[in-house]
């Protein structure tokens, strides 16, 4: 028969707060830094009126998105090990009589719920992401999003509630001190200490950084096994999505192909031969994937603000890209102002000393500082500017 098991049921004495505490508070740590990150991440995706995100530091997306994945993962083993040290408590019993006990005890369990569902539904999505596998029907990023907001809440409540708990669990020692009196008789006394253990989780999450790492920092590359997508790829730069992918054919960036440029009702349009005969500039910066990937690269190409100058629009114009895409997400894009007058946004025509590979984005792409590698527009085909 099956029998729900007692609190009294789980006599591991290497469960405890002294555990729960140290492990639950770098959980707390790697989660409140992967929340302001990815809201971060979220407002650079769909920037609200009253932010103006800066062209300036480039790279500062690479790391907080970098950051942001990072924490994810190190916070999986975290996570793992957090639930192990508190789920016997589950089955503490409580009275189901209408009592006050009774009201506390089910809010207790249900931010509870809320929580830990809160907390995988986060970490299980986010990781399926890196590796571009959606088994669910729902928009990813704003559900990400929506739920990050109950994860940080339910947090927050947690460790209010917890917090004389966390407190002198903290300040406490970690080991009793004394053997258990029955140790002769208890095998797993003498098996590893709660330091040991304490240990173990830091090593485990100090393998996940280091396996994720490698996609932001070069040097642990070669080690990094969950770094998706960080080898190299054409021309030194990964492909995060192919022409064939996203429904480009091979022959759309042809003779025929033109870029249109739309402003005040007037079309002026380009072939990539009228583009090459402007004044070049050379800029070195990352692709940096929301997925926590980022590489760094040479782009030679026309600055935006040349081109919309030429099609007669005044300084402090935003621009709204298209792609020739047919398929999937990402197809277009918009570049706020800042964006359109700093001279390192490029259309870019080369990577690293050659022309664009298709995969790349031929006959051109969009690249500029500091911006999610989702608004780093491929086979663009026209420019839409409003002054
Ligand atoms: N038209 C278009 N542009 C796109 C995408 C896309 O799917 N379609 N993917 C974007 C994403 S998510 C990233 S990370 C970068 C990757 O550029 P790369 O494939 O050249 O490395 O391109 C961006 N530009
Ligand atoms: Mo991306």
């Amino acid at each position: 028969m099956l029998t729900v098991p007692r609190v009294e049921d789980f006599s591991d004495r290497l469960r405890g707060p002294a555990v729960t505490a140290r492990v639950g508070t770098a959980l707390g740590i790697c989660f409140g830094i992967c929340f302001l990150t990815g809201v971060w991440s979220h407002f650079q995706q769909t920037t609200p009126g009253w932010l103006a995100i800066p062209p300036s530091p480039y790279w500062l997306y690479r790391v907080t998105q970098g950051i942001h994945v990072i924490t994810g993962t190190v916070a999986v083993p975290l996570l793992l090990v957090k639930l192990w040290s508190v789920y016997p408590q589950f089955f503490k019993r409580f009275p189901l009589r209408p009592s006050r006990t009774m009201l506390v005890n089910g809010l207790d369990r249900f931010y509870l719920l809320v929580l830990v569902t809160a907390a995988i539904f986060q970490l299980v999505t986010g990781l399926l992401n890196v590796v571009h596998w959606y088994p669910w029907s729902f928009s990813f990023r704003s559900t990400h999003y929506a739920v990050a907001w109950i994860a940080i809440g339910a947090l927050v409540l947690h460790i209010a509630v917890k917090l004389p708990l966390i407190r002198s669990a903290l300040t406490g020692p970690l080991d009793d001190d004394e053997p258990p009196a029955n140790a002769d008789a208890d095998p797993e006394a003498s098996g590893i200490s709660r330091r040991t253990l304490l240990r173990t989780t830091w090593v485990a999450a100090a393998l996940a950084f280091v396996a994720t790492a490698g996609q932001t920092v070069p040097w642990l590359r070669s080690v990094s096994v969950f770094a998706v997508r960080s080898g190299d790829g054409p021309l030194g730069v990964p492909i995060n999505r192919t022409a064939a992918e996203a429904g480009v054919p091979p022959d759309a960036g042809g003779d025929a192909w033109q870029l249109e440029v739309g402003y005040d009702g007037r079309t002026t349009r380009m072939s990539r031969a009228d583009l090459e005969a402007m004044d070049q500039v050379d800029e070195e910066l990352p692709i940096a994937c929301v997925e926590g990937w980022s590489a760094s690269g040479v782009w030679t190409g026309v600055p935006v603000a040349a081109i919309t100058a030429a099609a007669g629009a005044p300084p402090g114009a935003r621009v709204f890209v298209t792609s020739m895409q047919t398929r999937g997400a990402f197809a277009t894009s918009e570049l706020p102002p800042q964006f359109v007058d700093d001279r390192r946004t490029l259309l870019a025509l080369r990577l690293n000393g050659a022309d664009l590979t298709l995969d790349h984005g031929y006959p051109c792409r969009i690249i500029a500082p500091n911006r999610p590698g989702v608004l780093q527009t491929k086979w663009v085909t026209k420019l839409e500017v409003s002054a």
